[in-house]
């Protein structure tokens, strides 16, 4: 609506999707304003990418933002509305319609107040053109930043943690000072084939070698006698198998896993600058092989379900993960994380802490083994466990009572009713 006041008012301006040529229903990747930003004539609004491009929509005018219509993940075209915006007084001075202005006033194309259309770039550092220039005028390679967002894309806030972190470890002069890895010509001593790291694959694997550089790992290594777990599991198993529910041993190591971490909080917690922030939720990650790599989905409120529900949910979320269909919060607000490789075999292994939390159990196969009691050598099941555990946080005593507390609870599962 027109203001009719006589002192000199805001106006309110719709701004809409510009002409972005015969593109139709273009994805937003990128949203860089909220409500209440204030935001200049040409600052960028959004990124839209097509299957060959990427752009930014620039802002037509000078504001702040009252209404977000926009998100990302939405389909937009030409026309479509952005948001509303309340200008600035000099420009309230026309009258601002309430209704989109129609097309002859239409902002220019995109391609005029904007940087050209950038190719999408198969290679890591996929970035929209405006975090590529945010990335620039901080200094920042954008090929060096893990992205979080959709597709693996960088975001305007992992280039603000990758500044972060490299102000914190080179500012003190403790960056690790390491030559680059030289390059090899492999081809030169035989018969190759070159494949592409997956997105997955690049993005877990820059976040591992984060991890594994900034927090100083110690493993420690247990063993719990699962002999009658195994009976009880089996006897499940067996009630279950018409409801199409598989108890794993994994089921009740989720709960043991959240029985041990409700007794030692400093397990179930993040480090934030000089404090330790304990979580009092217990929600576990669990790590899942897929064929494009690996991810960690997170199950919710472990302590609350019994092994059954566990066992449900795990098998449904390791489907989902395995069809592609797990989603940025499928993976978030994990305090702590297993890693099971038991399925496939081996003795013990050291898994890599998942940031920010603070330790990790790693779990190797069960073997039958002879185990002195009682003055004889008897058969028992006994099942490898490995707990990585950041240092800064947890002393090696403290990681000996967890892990010891966890064998015992698995040993003994009625503790998981006490
Ligand atoms: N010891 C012996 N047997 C075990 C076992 C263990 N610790 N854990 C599982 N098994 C058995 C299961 O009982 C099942 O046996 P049956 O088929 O005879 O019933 C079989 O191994 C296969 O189990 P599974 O792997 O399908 O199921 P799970 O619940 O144990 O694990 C999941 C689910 C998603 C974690 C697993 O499939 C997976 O992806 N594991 C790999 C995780 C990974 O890659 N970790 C490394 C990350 S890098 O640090």
């Amino acid at each position: 609506m027109a203001d009719t006041s006589t002192k000199p008012a805001a106006g309110i301006k719709q701004v809409l999707v510009p002409d972005i040529g015969d593109y139709k229903g273009v994805n937003v990747i990128e949203v860089m304003v909220k409500p209440g930003d204030t935001i200049n004539v040409d600052d960028t609004l959004l990124t839209l990418e097509t299957d060959k491009a990427a752009m930014d929509v620039p802002s037509p005018y000078a504001g702040t933002v009252k209404e977000l219509h926009v998100e990302i993940g939405d389909k937009v075209s030409k026309d479509t509305l952005i948001l509303v915006l309340e200008t600035a007084e000099s420009a309230a001075a026309e009258p601002a319609p309430a209704e989109a202005p129609p097309p002859s006033e239409a902002p220019a194309p995109v391609a005029a107040k904007t940087a050209p259309m950038e190719p999408v770039q198969a290679a890591g550092g996929h970035a929209s053109p405006a975090i590529r220039r945010f990335a620039r005028e901080l200094g920042v390679d954008i090929a060096r930043v893990a992205g979080s967002g959709a597709k693996g894309r960088v975001t305007k806030e992992d280039v603000q943690s990758f500044v972060k972190t490299a102000l914190a470890s080179g500012g003190t002069g403790s960056g690790l000072q390491v030559a680059d890895m030289p390059t090899f010509d492999f081809a030169k001593y035989g018969e190759i084939e070159t494949v592409p790291l997956s997105r997955i694959q690049k993005i877990s694997g820059a976040n591992l070698h984060r991890n594994w550089v900034n927090i100083p790992h110690v493993t420690q290594f247990d063993e719990a006698d699962i002999t009658d777990m195994e009976e009880f599991r089996k006897q499940l198993n067996a009630e279950y198998a018409s409801q199409n529910i598989k108890v794993t041993p994994l089921a009740f190591m989720l709960k043991a896993a959240a029985t041990a971490l409700q007794q030692f909080p400093k397990f179930n917690a993040s480090l934030n600058g000089d404090s330790l922030v304990l979580k009092r939720y217990f929600h576990i990650g669990v790590a899942v092989d897929t064929p494009d790599g690996l991810v960690v989905p997170v199950l919710r409120d472990v302590d609350k379900k019994g092994v059954v529900q566990l066992a449900k949910e795990l098998s449904e979320i390791s489907a989902k993960a395995r069809d592609k269909k797990i989603t940025a919060a499928d993976m978030q607000g994990g305090c702590f994380t297993i890693s099971s490789l038991g399925g496939i075999g081996g003795t013990a292994f050291t898994p890599i802490i998942n940031a920010p939390e603070v330790a990790i159990l790693g779990v190797s196969r069960s073997a039958m083994k002879p185990v002195y009691q009682n003055g004889q050598f008897v058969p028992r099941l006994m099942l490898p466990l490995s707990v990585s555990y950041d240092h800064r946080v947890i002393d090696g005593a403290q990681a000996a009572r967890f892990s010891t507390y966890l064998a015992q609870v698995l040993t003994d599962i009625r503790r998981l009713a006490l």
